[in-house]
């Protein structure tokens, strides 16, 4: 089949999902075609059978804001032409289901059929936002079928969009043979000093994923463990972050190494994984640590339950409960035996619930039900 693929190329887990998907379906002889403004970062380097296509807003000095959605679809739509594509595959629905939908409504709904993937704030904070509710609510209905990365996406979706067609759950997935455990026990770590463990955390920094609240428990954790944390990623609760672990005296303990493109090595030097968000679709940084074999301490919310198998490869927490938080990682960080009992069981999981192949084949039987 011939497939466009919509997302944003930035850091993040939806436009992390798209590349992966795309990458895997060209790897099966579908042609793939990626559109966006710019090229997503796991797409560098050449890829047979995957195309990209820019799209590029003119800037006119009229416009205070640069119609970038309409710019989209009259690229959506040259490459569909062009390319005869059978599919738009829509990845996070504001603003993508909607460029697909006008998309498919200029080459003719015979022609092009749609699919919307919901990620998670697209509907639980941006969707739902009274300035996107009505469209959204609409492109959903227009979407020839819709997915949902978790089961609670899947319930909140008809919460906030009642009447809507029930998306079809279809789970965050993993490339399991490159993410695997490399580090052999007592492995040194570039990071840390002998002795010392290791805490995780990666994140774009948004106020939802309360990263105030990582270093909280990371601060708990080493008044009673020798220990430091890695904080990956960036944005605009980093500041905060930097000023609270001035505040609490954690300097030489806390390292930010900013945005990485490539996490895995990171993934490897840790002990063990920290995510306190408040909404959380599903957690894909979480499935990555897991299927490289790390423990999980995290919060109650949204998908995250479905990814950690509370009490056997994680630890899960009432949102801002720091307290309880920093006792989990003691817990586990303090006790040899357990703690490997929960590595073994993350690698598992990661293996038998999120495989790559056996998701994204989900995937291609919706396209080869649509174009059917
Ligand atoms: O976090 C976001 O606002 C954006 C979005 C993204 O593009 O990374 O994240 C969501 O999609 C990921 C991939 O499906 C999920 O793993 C994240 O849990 C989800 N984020 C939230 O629900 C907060």
């Amino acid at each position: 089949m011939k497939v466009g693929i919509l997302c944003y190329p930035t850091h993040g887990g939806s436009g992390v999902v798209a590349t992966e998907m795309g990458k895997c379906l060209a790897n099966w002889g579908h042609e793939i075609h990626f559109i966006s403004y710019q090229q997503p970062f796991r797409l560098q380097g050449y890829h047979p059978g995957i195309f990209y296509h820019e799209v590029e807003v003119p800037n006119y000095p009229l416009f205070d804001f640069q119609p970038y959605d309409l710019a989209l679809v009259n690229k959506v739509v040259s490459v569909a032409r062009e390319r005869d594509l059978d599919i738009i595959h829509a990845h996070y629905a504001v603003p993508h289901s909607t460029c697909a939908y006008l998309a498919r409504e200029m080459v003719g709904r015979e022609r092009l059929k749609i699919i919307t993937t919901l990620h998670g704030t697209d509907i639980t904070l941006v969707g739902s936002n009274l300035s996107f509710r009505e469209i959204t609510t609409f492109s959903l209905r227009e979407s020839d079928a819709v997915t949902a990365v978790s089961r609670s996406l899947q319930r909140e979706t008809l919460e906030f969009f009642p009447g809507c067609p029930e998306p079809v759950f279809v789970p965050n997935f993993i490339d399991t043979e490159k993410y695997s455990p490399h580090k052999g026990p007592g492995s040194p770590c570039s990071f840390s000093g002998e002795g010392e463990k290791m805490l995780l955390h990666i994140s774009n920094f948004r106020p939802v994923k309360r990263v105030l609240d990582v270093i909280r428990v990371f601060h708990r954790v080493q008044e009673e463990l020798p220990c430091r944390l890695l904080m990956v990623g960036d944005g605009i609760e980093r500041y905060q972050a930097s000023r609270l672990v001035e505040e609490l005296g954690l300097k030489e303990k806390v390292t930010f190494l900013g945005v990485q493109d490539d996490v895995l090595p990171i993934l490897n030097e840790a002990d063990l994984f920290l995510l306190t968000s408040e909404k959380e679709s599903f957690g894909l940084a979480i499935l990555e640590a897991m299927a490289c074999g790390l423990p999980v301490v995290a919060s109650n919310a949204g998908g995250i339950p479905e990814v950690v198998e509370e009490g056997k490869t994680g630890f899960l927490y009432e949102v801002g409960d720091v307290e309880a938080m920093a006792r989990g990682c003691l817990h586990l960080l303090t006790q040899p035996e357990l703690y490997k009992k929960f590595c073994s069981r993350s690698r598992k999981r990661a293996v038998k619930y999120f495989q790559q192949e056996k998701i994204v084949k989900l995937y291609e039987e919706i396209y080869l039900s649509l174009v059917k």
